[in-house]
């Protein structure tokens, strides 16, 4: 029986080799964490092959940026596989599946804190936005995921657990706020809209599936399986990471004006771009 974050996070021998065995018994879930390494290794060589020739400073922090988020995506990936970061977790009371010990994938939660941000700094980038927006969405981000964990970990009490998420979600709408509307507002001046509004829709409507993945499957109401949980995450990753990657870099390795001029935008990050 599991109490307290200590007795989740350290493991015995044991009880790793047994999480990891039952990992591969499930075939769903085992490939929902494989496919997404692959993914990742693929999108690392994509970025690599396309953009090696870039010049521009300011592109460059771009493309190493979405590198990360693929960088981030293989570890989080292989700590799951691995058995790792996950765990089986007695739900408390007030909770559909009360009583019963839950695997929980709360590696994901900690990981997303890694790679989140580079995804915020990527599209505030592309918008022209300024560094004092660019570190506000990351630090909500980063509060996003490490109260979404505590949510997942929560033991003590139902409410506490759907406390954690209301908190949460908090921090997820002021992600939300900055980039539908000052960072739309700033990619037409900046005249990246055309991405940016494809970046934009992909991101936002991906990133919602998050909460509404955590509260359907058994971190909330437990309604769905644990596999589809896990494909869900894994399918939402795909889209909020691997393809906004592509779209990026495929826009950005042409080092168009927009992105790489250092005068008029993105006034504290002035002087990041080529030289005038
Ligand atoms: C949680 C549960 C608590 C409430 C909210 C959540 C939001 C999670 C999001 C995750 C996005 C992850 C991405 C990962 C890519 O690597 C933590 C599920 C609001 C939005 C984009």
């Amino acid at each position: 029986k599991l109490n307290g974050v200590q007795d989740i996070v350290l493991q015995t021998p044991e009880t790793q080799r047994e999480i990891f065995e039952f990992v591969f018994e499930d075939t769903l879930l085992a490939l929902s964490f494989v496919a997404n390494i692959a993914l990742a290794g693929l999108t690392i060589l994509f970025i690599v092959a396309m953009a090696r020739g870039v010049t521009d400073p300011r592109t460059k922090l771009i493309v190493v940026a979405t590198m990360l988020i693929s960088i981030v995506s293989i570890s989080s990936y292989t700590g799951l596989t691995s058995g790792l970061t996950l765990r089986f977790i007695e739900m408390p009371a007030g909770h559909p599946l009360a009583g019963e010990e839950v695997l929980t994938m709360w590696g994901r939660y900690l990981t997303w804190t890694f790679s989140t941000p580079f995804i915020l700094l990527v599209l505030g980038m592309i918008a022209g936005s300024n560094l004092t927006k660019i570190l506000t969405t990351c630090a909500m981000t980063i509060a996003m995921c490490v109260t979404g964990l505590a949510a997942a970990l929560t033991t003590s009490s139902y409410l506490m657990r759907w406390w954690w998420f209301v908190l949460s979600s908090t921090f997820f709408l002021v992600i939300v706020y900055v980039i539908l509307v000052d960072w739309t507002r700033e990619a037409e001046r900046t005249g990246t809209s055309d991405l940016f509004t494809k970046l934009k829709i992909l991101t936002v409507v991906g990133w919602f599936g998050y909460p509404i993945l955590w509260a359907l499957g058994v971190e909330g109401f437990a309604l769905l399986e644990v596999w589809m949980t896990s494909w869900g995450y894994s399918v939402l990753d795909v889209i909020t990471k691997y393809i906004v990657t592509v779209l990026i870099v495929l826009y950005v390795i042409d080092e168009p004006e927009t992105i790489t001029a250092d005068a008029d935008y993105g006034s504290t990050l002035k002087g990041v771009g080529a030289p005038a």
